[in-house]
């Protein structure tokens, strides 16, 4: 079947951002607009020509639709063989698994991960490389100069496939493989945690536990894993089956978009354990009973506990967190003798890390956290993680945190966002807290002197690719932290967030509302870069 040469023109704005291009369906309904972007991949990586290249996504609305051009388009440009989760479902550490496992060239992903979606909602694509991470800079930026220069994409006239049985089918000279979604990313799970151990959990009756797969991507990958291979109740899972617009929700596992689940965990019938993930399901959120974990605290007593899990008993080699998240995982890894890496926001920066052997667990504050056996945060992963540590210390969650701190010391953190703001208001606050920063270092905040202030830049101590303008952060002497960033995954006017982080050393004092206690910090954030004058802003949208 001979390929079909379509005359296109570039479109504006298609560099991809944190992760992948992400913007308003509407836009992705352009006519074009997603063909060029992929062919824009196809050009750039000669190596999916003859190769094998996996496809899936959330299957949120325009999934199905986006794949069904994908595969065309992939047999146009000379794949091999593509192999598709099937009815187009991959949670996104699932396809990093299968891009693994496989040995394929790489993926494409379909998400806008937490972001809602439906019609009026958010879209996304990413490429994955053959190591089953996200893109580097280098290769994003190589596809992004690719769509400012394209004029033609290749494709072929067919009908759609059929893509909700298992099996093989051809698309001209091409193989489609739609594979189970669900199954190597489940056999791997059993490779590392305990799964006896956790059944015994469930089966001392004395444990309750939901997880809120918030009608996004994990709700098969829970239900298989935890009510199938381990045996959790019928309806631990809620939420479980993928809507293609999440039920009308922010598929965003957090106290503000995760409510009933919270609800669930409050009052002296709480739950035990409660977890969440989000739209592609690469986020988690844990929860005890009326406990709340922040994702950076969860880093930590990961790698504290990390030898408890079959799959980390030998322990970790090295950690890395993103910039914004808290120190907390530092002081792990300085009482383990390990190396510990501050990166920038966004997987793609961890990948040379692990590919190296250098970390063997790495983290976000914005609940992402995940491991060396894939290329991605993986939410489910972190929830059976805490499974694995809860089944082998036979305590509550927050025992086991509270343990932690009085041993390292609480890193009390927040997270304030302010959402679509005006981008050049957003933009204008950003280069005034730059124009600031020479200005700050020996001078006091709140009382407490400023011992750096910089816009953090990152070279990366694989290939010395180097990552520049990546957050304003303000170190207080003790260890407290102001950071400001620009949202590089939105896709209405621009979302300023402001990370706050204050370290407590005395166990006395480590029971407080966080709130609360970060109240002089967030004023002098709002103070110092002006953000009411400037945003219009009174308070922020989101608090995490
Ligand atoms: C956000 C988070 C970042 C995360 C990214 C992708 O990016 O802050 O930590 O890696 O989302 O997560 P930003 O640029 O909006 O702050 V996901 O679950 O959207 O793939
Ligand atoms: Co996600």
């Amino acid at each position: 079947m001979d390929a079909k040469i379509v005359a296109t023109e570039p479109f504006d704005g298609q560099r991809p951002g944190t992760s992948g291009l992400r913007k308003k369906v509407k836009v992705f309904q352009q006519a074009r607009y997603l063909e060029n972007f992929v062919q824009a991949i196809f050009d750039t990586r000669a190596d999916l020509e003859g190769g094998v290249l996996v496809v899936g996504g959330d299957g949120r609305y325009y999934n199905r639709h986006a794949i069904q051009v994908i595969l065309r388009m992939a047999a146009a440009n000379g794949v091999r063989k593509v192999l598709v989760g099937r009815g187009g479902i991959l949670s996104t550490p699932a396809a990093s698994c299968i891009i693994r496992k496989h040995q394929t060239q790489g993926g494409i992903i379909l998400s806008a991960s937490h972001n809602p979606g439906g019609p009026e909602e958010d879209f996304g694509i990413k490429f994955n490389a053959a190591n089953g991470g996200p893109a580097p800079e280098t290769m994003t930026e190589a596809i992004y100069t690719r769509t400012g220069e394209i004029d033609s994409y290749r494709t072929l006239e067919t009908e759609d496939l059929d893509l909700d049985q298992v099996g093989e089918t051809r698309l001209g000279n091409m193989v489609v493989e739609v594979l189970d979604p669900v199954a190597d990313y489940a056999d791997l799970m059993e490779t590392l945690f305990d799964f006896g151990a956790i059944r015994g959990l469930f089966e001392s009756g004395e444990f309750r536990m939901r997880f809120d797969a918030m009608h996004a991507v994990t709700g098969p990958y829970a239900t298989e894993i935890l009510e199938g291979r381990i045996g959790a109740p019928a309806g631990t899972v809620m939420n479980g089956i993928p809507l293609e617009d999440f039920g009308g929700g922010h598929p965003d596992p957090n106290l503000a978009h995760a409510k009933d689940l919270v609800a669930q965990t409050q009052g002296d019938d709480g739950l035990d354990f409660a977890a969440a993930s989000d739209g592609d399901g690469d986020r988690n959120m844990i929860l005890g009973k009326r406990f709340f974990v922040t994702p950076s605290d969860s880093l930590a007593v990961l790698a504290a506990n990390a030898h408890l899990a079959p799959g980390y008993k030998d322990g970790i080699v090295g950690v890395a967190r993103s910039m914004p998240t808290s120190q907390a995982a530092d002081r792990v890894a300085q009482d383990l003798g390990i190396e510990c890496f501050e990166t920038p926001t966004g997987w793609k920066f961890f990948g040379n890390l692990l590919d190296a052997g250098r970390i063997t667990l790495c983290g976000e504050e914005s609940f992402g956290t995940g491991s060396d056996h894939v290329r991605e945060k993986d939410g489910l992963w972190a929830v059976l993680f805490w499974l694995n540590l809860l089944a082998a210390r036979k305590e509550s969650v927050a025992d086991i945190v509270k343990e932690h701190w009085q041993r390292f010391g609480r890193n009390y953190y927040t997270r304030h966002d302010y959402e679509a703001v005006d981008s050049d208001a957003a933009n204008g606050l950003m280069d005034y807290l730059r124009g600031l920063l020479p200005t700050l270092p020996g001078t006091e905040l709140g009382g407490v002197q400023v011992e750096y202030a910089d816009d953090f830049a990152y070279t990366d101590p694989i290939d010395a690719s180097r990552a520049e303008k990546q957050g304003v952060r303000i170190g207080l002497v003790g260890g407290s932290r102001l950071v400001f960033r620009l949202s590089g995954t939105g896709t209405q006017g621009a979302t300023l967030r402001v990370y706050l982080e204050l370290f407590e050393p005395d166990a006395a004092k480590h029971g407080r509302e966080t709130q609360e206690v970060m109240q002089p910090l967030i004023q002098m954030a709002r103070d110092l870069a002006q953000i009411e004058s400037r945003t219009g802003r009174a308070a922020p949208d989101v608090i995490t």
